[in-house]
């Protein structure tokens, strides 16, 4: 390269024929090698994925609004646990049953029609290791209250609160 241009200025021929030699040797392998070079530019281009990642956290962070709840049931005396919650619209209540006996979740006449009942799907009530689930409306309005009851362990209230024994309500918040 620095041959190729001191000679261009004193030796034409000389010049041509180290032209010609640059040339071949360019052909081969300057831009090839100018190409290589020019990798510098991607390393950039990888550097705009690190903020694609930080606004997908940030979006999903507002994701749980309606979520899960989950009721249990314990003995001595038998009772659900807990007794009162706060439920979202959309939300999925699910009661478990881990004690030696079965259980019903009843809805309390008088209650909001529509509300929890596991009668239908466990007639018998569910037995250890068994859940029940049931999915609060998603046009329930704040305020709405369900009360319920098992028929073996406890009595309904009259529709405006909850009942004795083993009893529960869920309140739409
Ligand atoms: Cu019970």
């Amino acid at each position: 390269m620095l041959n190729t241009g001191s000679s261009r200025t004193r030796l034409p021929l000389p010049w041509l024929l180290s032209l010609l030699a640059a040339a071949s040797l360019a052909g081969c392998r300057p831009e090839p090698t100018v190409e290589g070079n020019t990798p510098p530019t991607p390393p950039a281009a990888e550097t705009p994925a690190v903020p694609t990642t930080a606004p997908a956290t940030t979006a999903g962070t507002p994701a749980p609004p309606a979520g899960t709840v989950s009721i249990s049931m314990s003995e001595d005396p038998y009772q659900f646990t807990p007794t009162t919650a706060m439920v979202a619209p959309g939300a999925t209540v699910t009661w478990t049953n881990p004690t030696d006996d079965p259980h019903t979740v009843t809805s309390d006449p008088g209650t909001p029609a529509g509300g929890p009942n596991s009668d239908a799907r466990y007639p018998d009530g569910f037995k250890q290791g068994q859940t029940y689930t049931w999915t609060v409306p998603a046009d329930a309005s704040a305020g709405m209250t369900w009360h319920y009851y098992c028929r073996f362990h406890g009595k309904p209230g009259d529709g405006k609160a909850r009942g004795t024994g083993m009893a529960g309500s869920l309140t739409v918040k």
